[in-house]
């Protein structure tokens, strides 16, 4: 076929995604039926979810680590479960592209049956939306979504197609070559450098203060921006750490590592970057969970701030010196203007003291033999377990504050990825990360809590052969809840267990009962040889880890009351 012939709008959708580097796209029938046929033509494997929340987190973890565009799809009934699967892209700044289908105008405002309006389903869940009303505005509109979706700070786009099943796009004709954009692109599409002014300024600030921390998020990692930040942070002896969604980023045992701060944070890390003189924010939210309610670095802190997206810059802190471009080169730009400063260790020297004393506070726990298993003690043995290349994909509450303060990353081959909230985020989207990255070991940590939401998908993970490890934090309920549920009820309502556990369940009877392998650990010492087991296994595993519910898990630090 002449590349001037006319395409079908589901061949050109096929060959523009396919073309676009796309190997997966996440779905629940009855969406792009033509579409998904000619994608199998082309190569990119449709993953049949089950419910399309599910979907939109496999395409979520799929874009996270793709770092292109992660798509997913349902029907028009099927566009709000879509929606409230795209809130953790949202938070985290991930880029997806969902695509629904609504009926036609004739049927709209006359009680259609399984329609409404999806323009306010997808409103607060996406940077970008729009009907697509006919075939020949698909190009323009898809490369507008895709764009979107990952430029600037990356986040879900919105395609809604005319027909139930998107059919009125799919059978329209487009004249255009199936190309979504002419470059290959990647997160970040642009690496536009700062001002020179502006660098000159941060530098200027960054040579003057002796306590400098440097606080990297989300917006650095996606940057890649791991090895400029660590040479940073060694010219200017400033203790880095990092937001959730940087975590891994550096080395976690470098001596400059301060730990994750905010709110999921162990002490040292909120301790070190409120004692900062000046705090470099490199692409991070600066929201409430990293700087623990704007108290960590307190409001009147000196701030120097390099983000992509200019919205950002100053968002929560005055004093902010601002630098608009790409974390990673920014950070280089940086890194030249200051040359070699003459620097003390004194500030690196007493927040890596602080991190010391903590670690050797929790040696015990970490190798504790108590039955049931401390959670510490797993995560001592995931930190000896995981491959060079591993990623990691930690559920949202307790699981993060585990993996995001005990589990040591190193900061070079291994990828750490949580939830940005929701609970049960982490096994789809783990599955969409291991289609992302076959050839890397996948490992789910979850509660049991987490898990329950999408045990339906183990069924995915076998049928389609997606080799995760999903380890389950198995304390029979909501341990992060508990503390919080007995301290409002106090003896007066009845057990507080009622509101926040659950019967005991083996996972390893449910996995396998989808035809999926199981593992159960109940002895710390199994630990060690299940992971390996499973890790090594090139098929999915369950490995059901029998905890306790009572122990808290770390806590952070929280500046004195009057504290500035
Ligand atoms: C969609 C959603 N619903 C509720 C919550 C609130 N929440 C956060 S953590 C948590 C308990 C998690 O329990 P589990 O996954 O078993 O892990 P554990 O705390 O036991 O380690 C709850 C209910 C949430 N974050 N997201």
């Amino acid at each position: 076929m002449s590349p001037r012939e006319p395409l079908s709008g589901g061949e050109w959708l096929a060959r523009a995604l396919a073309n676009a580097g796309t190997t997966h796209v996440f779905f629940i029938d009855a969406i792009l039926r033509r579409t998904l046929a000619e994608l199998h033509g082309l190569g990119v494997a449709r993953v049949l979810a089950h419910s399309e929340k599910a979907a939109a987190y496999m395409a979520d973890g799929y874009a996270r680590i793709a770092g292109r565009p992660g798509v997913c799809m349902a029907q028009s009934v099927g566009a709000a479960n879509l929606a409230s699967g795209l809130q953790d892209a949202f938070l985290g700044r991930s880029p997806v592209v969902a695509i629904t289908g609504h009926k036609p105008a004739a049927y709209q405002h006359r009680n259609a049956y399984q329609e409404l309006q999806h323009a306010p389903l997808f409103a607060a869940v996406t940077k970008f939306a729009t009907p697509v009303s006919a075939a020949s505005d698909l190009p323009r509109l898809l490369r507008l979504a895709w764009r979107a979706a990952l430029s600037g700070t990356p986040r879900p786009a919105h395609l809604d197609f005319l027909g139930l099943q998107g059919e009125q796009i799919e059978t329209g004709q487009v004249a255009e070559p199936p190309v979504i954009d002419s470059e290959a692109r990647q997160m970040p599409p642009h690496r536009p450098a700062a001002a020179p002014a502006d660098v000159e300024r941060a530098a200027a600030a960054l040579r003057t203060a002796r306590r400098v921390v440097i606080v990297a998020g989300e917006g650095a990692a996606a940057s890649g921006a791991g090895a400029e930040l660590l040479a940073l942070a060694e010219a200017l002896e400033a203790p880095i750490a990092t937001a959730l969604g940087g975590r891994g980023l550096i080395p976690t045992r470098h001596r400059l590592s301060a730990g994750v701060p905010g709110s999921y944070a162990a002490p040292p890390a909120n301790r070190i970057v409120h004692g900062a003189e000046l705090v470099l924010f490199v692409g991070c939210d600066t929201g409430d969970q990293v700087t623990l309610n704007w108290t960590v670095p307190s409001p009147a802190t000196p701030i120097v701030q390099i983000d992509a997206d200019p919205l950002e810059l100053g968002r929560s802190y005055a004093d902010t010196i601002a630098l608009n471009g790409d974390p990673k080169t920014v950070v280089a730009q940086l890194l030249a203007a200051l040359g070699t400063p003459k620097r003390e260790r004194g500030f690196a020297d007493e927040a890596a003291g602080l991190v010391a004393d903590w670690r050797a506070q929790m040696a015990p726990l970490l190798a504790s033999d108590a039955k049931p298993i401390r959670v510490e003690r797993l995560c001592a043995e995931l930190t000896r377990a995981l491959p060079e290349n591993a990623i990691l994909v930690a559920d949202t509450g307790y699981s993060g504050i585990w993996t995001g303060t005990l589990i040591e990353l190193n900061g070079a081959g291994q990828t750490y990825l949580r939830a940005a909230g929701s609970l049960g985020w982490s096994f789809p989207a783990s599955l969409g990360a291991k289609c992302a990255a076959p050839d890397r070991p996948v490992v789910c940590f979850t509660g049991d809590g987490g898990f329950y939401y999408h045990l339906a998908e183990l069924e995915t993970a076998r049928r389609r052969g997606i080799a995760v490890v999903v380890v389950v934090n198995n304390n029979s309920g909501f341990g992060q809840s508990l503390a919080g549920v007995r301290r409002i009820l106090g003896n007066r309502s009845g057990p507080a267990e009622e509101l926040v556990c659950f019967g005991p369940t083996d996972f390893t009877q449910v996995a396998r009962s989808f035809g999926v392998r199981g593992i159960r650990v109940e002895h710390p010492a199994e630990l060690g040889p299940a992971l390996t087991e499973a890790i090594r296994a090139n098929e999915p595993v369950v490995v059901d880890v029998a905890t306790d519910i009572e122990p808290r898990a770390p806590e952070p630090w929280t500046p004195p009351a009057g504290a500035s």
